[in-house]
């Protein structure tokens, strides 16, 4: 590639950001990013060292803690904590919020490793967060973190692939960007994505069919005979919204049998990025950007891809609502 334009430079174009926060998110990110090369680093070894496997606890959803999802916890709080910037994190890992620097402007909250039931089999997993402004100093570490989806201010995920890659966004489009790990440096690949507004993929864990509603039965059965789908789901969000982004698609994790994915952590950033990329993200009613959590680690359906696809979805589910089709 001839003149590669880093991450660095980049972030440096973002002309939606005022100066002052510009300087400050690059900060934010360069110390997320120390966090993610350490997270690459390991994971291209784990079966080398002892980080594979159950770390013997549950987090606060109730999943299994892998040892991996503590490693990469504790590495993005540590890097964060030590740059200053940040007042409060969030982390799917950790069941209250994380208190960081008192003069800290910002609020990031994360899912430090993101599909970490795949990590033994060494299928890519991820690194998903989202930066708010920290409100003023009389709101509570609640209000400071439970915010609507449309207020965050950078969203971003790192896939750990058969290469590394960062995709984000500050609202002015949806950028990706490779890892370089000779150089240890994101350089920009995919730049403005736009995901197809008609998808060809469905990801949908199938197995929960017999508990879905209604509207998710019509709509697999429409799917199934259009004759432009096929079906590819990894089990890992990040992996199958990142495939699904740049192919077109549909993702969805139901709320039948129940909802399993967070609001904060994936909904919100995923979100973000898809619509910016040119697509849409819904609970299957309403805009998930819409949202406003009412606590730290809620659930939420999550329907995401390609707009066409998604719009389908919802008319199928106020279709079930006036009852024109059977739950
Ligand atoms: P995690 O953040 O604890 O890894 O859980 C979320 C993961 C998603 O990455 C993935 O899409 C989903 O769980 C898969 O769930 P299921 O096995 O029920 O299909
Ligand atoms: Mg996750």
């Amino acid at each position: 590639m001839q003149n590669p334009i880093s991450f660095h430079e980049h972030i440096l174009e973002e002309k939606t950001l005022s100066p002052e926060v510009r300087t400050d998110i690059e900060r934010i990110l360069d110390d997320l990013l120390i966090a993610v090369k350490s997270i690459h680093n390991k994971l291209s070894r784990a079966g080398l060292i002892d980080i594979q496997g159950e770390a013997g606890s549950e987090n606060a959803s109730g999943d299994a803690v892998k040892k991996l999802d503590r490693i990469a916890h504790e590495a993005v709080v540590s890097t964060l904590h030590a740059g200053g910037c940040v007042g409060f994190m969030a982390s799917e890992e950790e069941k209250e919020i994380i208190g960081g620097s008192s003069d800290g402007k910002y609020v990031v909250v994360f899912d430090p490793l993101d599909g970490s039931s795949n990590i033994d089999a060494n299928v890519s997993v991820g690194t998903i967060f989202s930066i708010y402004k920290r409100k003023n100093e009389a709101e509570n570490a609640n209000e400071q973190v439970l915010r609507r989806g449309s207020e965050q201010i950078v969203a971003g995920y790192v896939i750990y692939g058969s290469s590394t890659m960062l995709v984000y966004t500050v609202g002015a489009g949806t950028h990706g960007f490779t890892l370089d790990p000779s150089l240890g440096e994101f350089y920009l690949s995919h730049p403005h994505i736009q995901t197809p507004v008609d998808g060809t993929v469905y990801s949908i864990n199938e197995v929960y069919e017999p508990h879905f509603s209604g509207a998710m039965k019509a709509f697999l059965s429409e799917i199934k005979e259009h004759g432009r789908y096929t079906g590819r789901y990894i089990g890992s969000l990040v992996a199958d919204v990142h495939r699904n982004l740049l192919y077109g698609g549909i993702y969805i994790y139901p709320d039948k049998p129940k909802a399993k994915l967070r609001l904060l952590y994936e909904g919100f950033p995923m979100g973000w990025i898809v619509e910016q990329a040119g697509g849409a993200a819904s609970n299957g009613t309403q805009k998930i950007l819409d949202m406003i959590p009412a606590e730290l680690h809620q659930r939420t359906q999550l329907v995401i891809g390609s707009k066409n696809d998604v719009a389908r979805y919802e008319e199928l589910v106020k279709q079930e609502e006036l009852g024109t089709i059977n739950a």
